[in-house]
């Protein structure tokens, strides 16, 4: 495979029906934007697009809890995520939306050419449809409890606890996110996309990166949890998949289709279409021509993403691109994992969460803190496994990395050539021996300190392109590192007294340092190189830059030149206290609270007829066991008096089996048995969920606060 002419780069398009969280940035963006400035540093020519996804459940489901229109949803919320990005310093070059206009033209000529194809089997299926809210039912707007690990709030698509693909009608106990009532089964027609048709191609394409005998990518390249997915989802038995909906907000299905009427892309066919309507877009701002970054071969296309779409972009997408027969597949998807927050699952619906506009809020007069968020971030980044968020491990990375080794070896050049030579980079013998930074014992020279520099540099170029940022950015702290140990085995404040030539090589070289850094810092954390650079009294970094700098590096070239005049000393990054930790938590702990009297969606009015064929019996528990991986659930036999219930219980997160048994409980007697995990449960114990989100029994003694849940 030859080297890239040009890169397209995507992140996953957010959908536009709330703002950004900590987990977002850490799963698709900033990897993203290190990446994309990376390329752009090292000269190449690199497209960055991204947009709203304004279609689909998550919207119609938000205007109907906000009583408002989808079209006031997403422009809310397309406005407000944009320009958290902005203010993050995620360098799209664009961020479009999939509402536009041009957008629904692109994702139509993509329907139409794969209709003309036959591509589609045209079926008659019964899907779900809500009487009430008079409307069928897309996946996102059904839930129920998953057939496969019992998680009681999965999707009809998809289940996101144990990431099961799913159709609407394996769900138990579906449920309608419209009314909250079971919907009925109903005749209606949809175009399916016949997956199973694709997998002789599909399978080597992504187990080998062989696609019509061409080896387009290597497998290797990619992560493992990402071939992992594909490969369970390809083995498990692709199944053709409706690319239409009936819906009432989407991009219309060509209307001159018979059938047509009524009828909207499945948001999945759409959404990613919308990084092609992006391009098209950014090309007609730009006066380019869109069509190589999307269908000539030396385009890397590379999509950035959380783990629950890796099947929309290794499968869906790439069987929609290879239909049509004009476009590039995907060169790498490095799909991230997901970032838990202080020991728990960022959650919306419970206000669980860091939210990035409010963090941008909260600190807009101190605008270090935007690249001390993104140092963290990458820090932690859930490159391979879950990982974690915590504000004391944010203080940490603020104050021993960023002030202790960053910013305090910074300050001391600064200080020390300001003292020594008025802020003049000294002019140097570089034939001149000085004492090595890697050991206090070996003599060193500026020739062989950059070439120690260049090491690490060259590092970073490697880490990006293999999508490993934490490492990456342990390579340019490497380098401040390394910088510290100079002036820490050199000691210039006292070998000035004896030799003013070798302290003169000392600070060049020191110096020599800063400007690497204020070079290679630029992908990771935007903002302080352009600090440092004003510190410098250099211009700011532009494309091509870290390409000169390795450049440089290799030839033992000045980054900074003899007799530049720097600026004053001033910090750029500052201390963090335990009580500013302890604000942070306590903030947290507040949103959460709040968001506990913020009910999910209370349901439709219950009539006190529907009331009353409920019957609520009070019981005794008798014996509790855990049920084999299932891990929410615990198998109880109930004693009602006049006689025993088995009962299966979603409480085994919040109770230990044996510390429930003999328990007074409240128990709904009449509900249809239902065999969960393999077994039957002949009824439900009464729960109810407290301001900290946790399941407590309504028992026949204890009174209860707030919403309860059935169990
Ligand atoms: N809108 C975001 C998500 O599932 C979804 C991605 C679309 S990328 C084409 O989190
Ligand atoms: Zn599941």
């Amino acid at each position: 495979m030859s080297k890239a002419k040009r890169y397209l780069v995507t992140s996953a398009l957010p959908y536009a029906n709330g703002p950004l969280h900590i987990g977002h940035l850490a799963g698709a963006y900033l990897p993203a934007d290190i990446y994309v400035r990376t390329l752009r540093l090292l000269g190449e020519d690199v497209v960055y697009v991204c947009g709203s996804d304004e279609h689909g459940a998550a919207i119609t489901i938000r205007a109907k809890m906000d009583g408002v229109s989808p079209q006031d949803v997403v422009d809310k919320y397309d406005k407000l995520i944009k320009e958290t990005f902005e203010k993050v310093g995620v360098s799209f070059d664009i961020y479009h939306r999939t509402s536009s206009h041009l957008h629904h033209e692109t994702a139509q000529e993509f329907f139409r050419d794969l209709y003309q194809k036959g591509e589609f089997i045209e079926q008659r299926s019964e899907q779900y449809y809500d009487e009430s809210a008079q409307q069928f039912l897309a996946d996102r707007y059904i839930t129920g409890t998953c057939p496969k690990c019992q998680h009681e709030e999965a999707y009809g698509d998809q289940c996101e606890n144990c990431g099961s693909t799913l159709s609407p009608t394996e769900l138990i106990n579906p449920k309608s996110k419209m009314s909250g009532e079971t919907p009925v089964l109903k005749e209606t027609t949809h175009w399916y996309l016949p997956l199973d048709k694709y997998e002789e191609w599909l399978r080597p394409w992504i187990e080998e990166g062989v696609l019509n005998g061409e080896k387009l990518h290597d497998p290797y390249q990619w992560k493992s949890h990402v071939l992992g997915q594909c490969k369970s989802w390809i083995d498990g038995g692709l199944q053709p998949r409706a690319m239409t909906r009936d819906l009432t907000w989407g991009v219309d299905v060509p209307q001159e289709i018979n059938g047509s009427e009524g009828k909207k892309l499945y948001v999945w066919l759409d959404a990613p279409i919308g990084y092609i309507s992006a391009t098209k877009q950014w090309a007609k701002d730009n006066g380019k021509d869109w069509k190589p970054y999307w269908q000539d071969k030396n385009t890397d296309l590379i999509h950035f993403i959380g783990k629950d779409n890796i099947v929309f972009h290794c499968v869906i997408f790439p069987v929609i691109l290879k239909a049509n027969g004009n476009y590039i597949l995907p060169k790498n998807v490095p799909a991230n994992q997901f970032l838990n927050l202080e020991g728990r699952k960022i959650s919306t619906s419970k206000n669980w969460a860091i939210w990035v506009h409010e963090y941008v809020e909260d600190f807009k007069d101190d605008p270090k803190m935007i690249d001390v968020l993104r140092y963290y971030m990458i820090k932690i980044m859930p490159e391979n496994k879950d990982s974690e968020f915590t504000w004391k491990g944010f203080q940490e990375a603020n104050n021993s990395e960023l002030v202790g080794t960053f910013a305090n070896y910074i300050n001391r050049v600064v200080v020390l050539t300001n003292k020594y030579y008025n802020g003049i980079i000294p002019t140097i013998n570089q034939g001149l021996e000085i004492t090595c930074s890697e050991d206090e014992n070996e003599t060193s020279s500026f020739q062989a300190e950059m070439n120690a520099v260049a090491k690490h540099a060259q590092n970073i170029k490697k880490f990006i392109y293999q999508f490993d940022f934490r490492s990456a950015l342990r390579e340019l702290m490497s380098i401040a590192d390394l910088g510290n140990k100079l002036l820490q085995n050199n000691a210039p404040w006292s070998l000035i007294k004896t030799d003013e030539e070798k302290t003169k090589v000392v600070m060049n070289t020191a110096a020599q340092v800063v400007a690497a850094l204020s070079i290679a810092v630029q992908p990771f954390l935007p903002k302080t190189s352009n600090r440092l650079r004003d510190l410098l009294n250099l211009p700011h970094v532009v494309d091509g830059d870290l390409e000169k700098l390795l450049n440089d590096l290799s030839k033992h070239e000045f980054l900074i030149q003899e007799g530049h005049q720097i600026n004053k000393p001033t910090h750029l990054f500052s201390n963090l206290s335990d009580d500013w930790v302890a604000e942070q938590v306590q903030k947290l702990e507040d949103s959460q609270a709040e968001a506990g009297i913020q009910y999910e969606a209370i349901k439709e009015t219950a009539t006190f007829d529907d009331f009353q064929k409920m019957d609520f019996r009070t019981g005794v528990i008798l014996e509790a066991e855990k049920i084999k991986k299932a891990k929410k659930l615990l198998k109880l036999t109930v004693d009602l008096g006049f006689e025993q219930r088995t009962i299966v219980s979603g409480i085994a997160e919040f109770y230990q089996a044996e510390e429930i048994i003999g328990k007074e409980v409240v128990v709904v007697a009449n509900l249809a048995p239902r065999k969960l995990r393999g077994v039957e449960s002949q009824g439900m114990i009464l729960m109810a969920e407290n301001d900290k989100g946790e399941l407590v029994f309504v028992s026949p003694q204890s009174g209860f606060g707030g919403g309860f849940v059935v169990r």
